[in-house]
């Protein structure tokens, strides 16, 4: 399972229906990128992180193997590792199995509640002296959490940070500086802004496994929604908007047609699209300009020798 996601596989189906019609009720028509990550798209999404086109999964490992063999990690001091999102716990592995590991505690917020028991038994496992604790809740919403005490260090790889535009990207950084708290650190794994020639094929792979991802979204609809969505009657599209600096996933109708769903007829004109993802790729001066606005100072700044990726720790103003 990937661990870069952020929202829940436990969707109630009347809100994935609910969800699903105020997307596709609205003009231009979207669907949450949250809805991705049912089984079959968490399994799916983990195999696009295996992709030879998709550098971002292995660029930024080999970078958090970096951070964690620096002494960077030790010096912040902090016994709390915070994750956001955090119901696959591979990349913070990285961090928690230093042999000079200064973490007590390790903390995962995120909606999939089941993921994170299974989460929390691995880690028992494997790790039997942690403390762990997982808290079910969105962190995009006010939280206050009693989490341990001592300094913490915020953590969220796998640049969900892109799915954010710059407003809930800075939202989101100062939500995590108040769940923090003050002499609170973050580290934050984010995709960067590069050559279209490179982003393009990372989001529509010659194995097509990115357009079975994107597809699948129509499939559960069908299963969870009661939908009537015909599959060869959309195609996947991943776009570079230059303006946005974003990738833009959309599912596009081949032809005219209506689709029912929850009792509604939602109808589709040939070539209309269904806006699914938008995956921003900032430049770092963007990132600590966000970090910044959100209470964040920026303290280390790793990136690979291409500027691929970055890996950035902060400290709370
Ligand atoms: C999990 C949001 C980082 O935007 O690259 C992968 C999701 N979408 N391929 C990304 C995704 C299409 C991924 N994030």
């Amino acid at each position: 399972m990937p661990n870069d996601i952020l929202f829940a596989t436990d969707v109630e189906p009347s809100d994935i229906l609910g969800l699903a019609l105020d997307g596709l009720t609205a003009s231009p028509k979207t669907l949450p990128p949250m809805m991705f990550y049912d089984e079959e798209g968490c399994r799916l999404f983990y195999e696009i992180t295996r992709l030879p086109e998709y550098y971002l999964t292995r660029t930024e490992t080999a970078l958090l193997n970096v951070v964690a063999s620096s002494r960077v990690v030790e010096q912040t001091r902090c016994a709390v590792l915070v994750e956001f999102g955090g119901s696959d716990e591979t990349k913070a592995r990285i961090l928690l199995d230093r042999p000079d590991s200064p973490f007590t505690d390790y903390v995962t917020i995120d909606v999939a509640a089941s993921a994170m028991a299974d989460m929390q038994q691995r880690m028992a496992k494997s790790h039997p002296t942690l403390s762990v604790e997982t808290i079910v809740a969105d962190f995009m919403q006010p939280l206050s959490l009693p989490l341990p005490a001592g300094p913490r260090m915020g953590f969220f790889p796998g640049s969900t940070i892109g799915n954010m535009d710059t407003a809930a990207a800075t939202r989101f950084m100062a939500a995590a500086r108040s769940i923090l708290g003050p002499d609170s650190w973050f580290l934050l794994g984010a995709d960067l802004r590069k050559s279209p020639a490179i982003l393009l094929p990372a989001y529509n792979d010659s194995a097509q496994v990115t357009a079975a991802f994107n597809l699948n979204l129509l499939r559960r609809l069908n299963r969870e929604a009661g939908a009537d969505f015909d599959l060869r009657q959309f195609r996947h599209e991943a776009v570079w908007n230059d303006h946005e600096s974003r990738i833009e996933m959309h599912l596009v109708s081949t032809k005219d047609q209506t689709v029912t769903l929850g009792g509604q007829a939602i109808a589709f004109r040939q070539d209309e699209s269904i806006h699914t993802e938008n995956s921003y790729k900032h430049t770092q001066a963007a990132l600590t300009g966000i970090a910044g606005a959100a209470g964040w100072n920026m303290e280390k700044y790793w990136q690979d020798v291409d500027g691929f990726f970055s890996v950035i720790l902060f400290r709370a103003k």
